[in-house]
């Protein structure tokens, strides 16, 4: 633990904790459509009859017997690095896993079950916009113990799933044909990625969400494989993802550190616990922060300052194996502010007009699921690219969390990315709970990295 006086904080919202019940359940999303029939519970006889192979296996009472059964029926079909590929390094190489041709892709989606169809989410509509909203408010990632579940904004999402060059069919959604309901979602947004020194051109993956009610039934391999052949299609070959799970297999494992702002709220809604023996008022004193940043010269990052904004970060990103390649136009996206979403600030040399220091942080809000009257949300800043030249990044970050204190934040989160470590203890954050694992699809990097060497922060 650190320096501080509480105990461990708990972790973001992880998605562990919803991947595990195999049992079937009735498909009942209140909506009168047409249902996917429940198996009679022979699914749920055959995912007991694999577990006991698996823990066979595992105990080692059958070496040799029935051979290894597959721990991941669908991820071990996949063109990624495969638990076990160390043992056999000297044949791997680094870069594409397989190498196929537009010519050879699908032209129409997978089949799912009855009653269910494929749609693209249009998100300059307000209605899609709406239901989107709803079903990850509803739906989408919690943590183990289901206290937290993310509320990503609507202007968050607007942001987050219509960068520059955006495809409307990378939006993919399944709908329930009767009533039209947004039932699941998985979403691609292009980018480029530098990966130990090569430049790949890929899709970010994110917000894969299955209603509640549709869980457990193999939905998510069929949603996978169909963003998979529409991004194919447009002639892309490479993903990377963020997720809480273990899959095969991991290139970096972050861990997420929270540094309480308003810790009396945090105790209360039961995110942080007191250490034995510490008074409230005790805590409040030790993460008392000033009023006001502390650099000469900072302020909100403008229009005008991306050509020096992207220099600065673009420069900096260098450091490190796994980093975004940001033109001006996705530096003017992904970083100017945006009203309740993403806050970015400079801190420009008044005499030579240089830009010397950057800061950035996200909205992203857990909706507290069993709250009171009095708190229903947990508002959380996630740290996002910061660049410090002209002072320590303890400093800047020191102003970081000033600014989110400032912009009423609870609670100030970051990846244990990039040069992080050498501000987490200092600046009184705790460890969390969770570890956030990166993933690349179809790109084997032959040694895993640690994550001081990754710099990329998916929202
Ligand atoms: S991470 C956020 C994930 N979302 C949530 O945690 C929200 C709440 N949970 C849910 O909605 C469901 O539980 C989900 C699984 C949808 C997660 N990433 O349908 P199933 C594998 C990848 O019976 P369900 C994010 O958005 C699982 O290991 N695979 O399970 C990044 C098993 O496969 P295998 C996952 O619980 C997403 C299979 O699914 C994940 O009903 C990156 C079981 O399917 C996960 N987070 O639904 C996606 N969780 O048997 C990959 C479970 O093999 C993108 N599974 O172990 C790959 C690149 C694609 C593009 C390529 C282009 C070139």
């Amino acid at each position: 633990m650190t320096a501080t006086e509480e105990d461990e904080s708990r972790g973001a919202p992880s998605e562990a904790s919803v991947n595990d019940a195999r049992d079937v359940v009735h498909v009942d999303v209140d909506d009168g459509g047409d249902h996917r029939k429940d198996d009679g519970g022979l699914r749920s006889v055959l995912d007991a009859l694999v577990r006991a192979r698996l823990e066979e296996n595992a105990n080692g009472r059958k070496p040799g017997g029935l051979g290894r059964l597959p721990q991941h029926e669908f991820w071990e079909t996949q063109p990624v690095g495969q638990f076990g590929d160390e043992e056999r390094r000297e044949e791997l190489t680094e870069g594409p896993i397989e190498t196929k041709s537009a010519s050879e892709v699908e032209r129409t989606g997978g089949a799912l079950p009855p009653g269910y169809e494929w749609c693209s989410c249009d998100m300059t509509d307000a209605k899609t916009q709406e239901e989107v909203y709803e079903l990850l408010t509803n739906n989408y990632v919690e943590d183990d113990d289901a206290m937290f579940r993310f509320q990503y904004s609507q202007e968050f999402l607007k942001w987050a799933l219509r960068p520059p060059a955006y495809h409307m069919d990378w939006h993919v959604g399944v709908r329930l044909k009767v009533t039209q309901t947004l039932v699941a979602f998985i979403t691609g947004v292009p980018a480029k990625l530098r990966v130990n020194g090569r430049m790949v051109d890929l899709t970010e993956i994110n917000f894969l969400c299955i209603h509640k009610k549709l869980r457990s039934k193999r939905i998510a391999p069929t949603l996978i494989k169909e963003i998979t052949r529409r991004v194919n299609a447009r002639d892309v070959w490479q993903a990377v993802y963020t997720a809480g799970v273990v899959l095969p297999k991991p290139i970096s494992k972050a861990r997420y550190w929270h540094r309480s702002l308003d810790i009396r709220k945090l105790v209360d809604i039961g995110f942080t616990r007191l250490g034995s023996g510490i008074s409230m008022s005790r805590a409040i004193q030790t993460y008392k922060l000033a009023a006001k940043p502390k650099a000469e010269g900072i302020r909100h990052m403008t229009l005008e300052d991306v050509p020096k904004v992207k220099q600065l970060l673009s420069k900096y990103l260098e450091k490190f194996a796994v980093a975004p390649v940001l033109n001006e136009e996705e530096v003017a996206h992904w970083l100017l502010p945006r009203d309740d979403v993403v806050y970015s600030y400079v801190v420009e040399d008044e005499k030579t007009k240089k830009i010397t220091d950057f800061i950035s942080f996200y909205n992203l809000p857990s909706q507290i699921i069993h709250g009171n009257t009095k708190h229903k949300v947990l508002k959380a800043a996630y740290s996002y690219y910061n660049v410090a030249t002209s002072m320590s990044l303890i400093q800047l970050m020191e102003d970081a969390l000033i600014l989110a204190k400032a912009n009423e934040f609870d609670v100030f989160n970051a990846l244990n990315l990039m040069e992080n470590e050498t501000f987490l203890r200092e600046l009184k954050f705790g460890i969390g709970d969770g570890n956030l694992h990166y993933y690349l699809y179809n790109w084997r990097v032959l040694d895993d990295l640690p994550p001081s060497q990754v710099a990329l922060v998916l929202t």
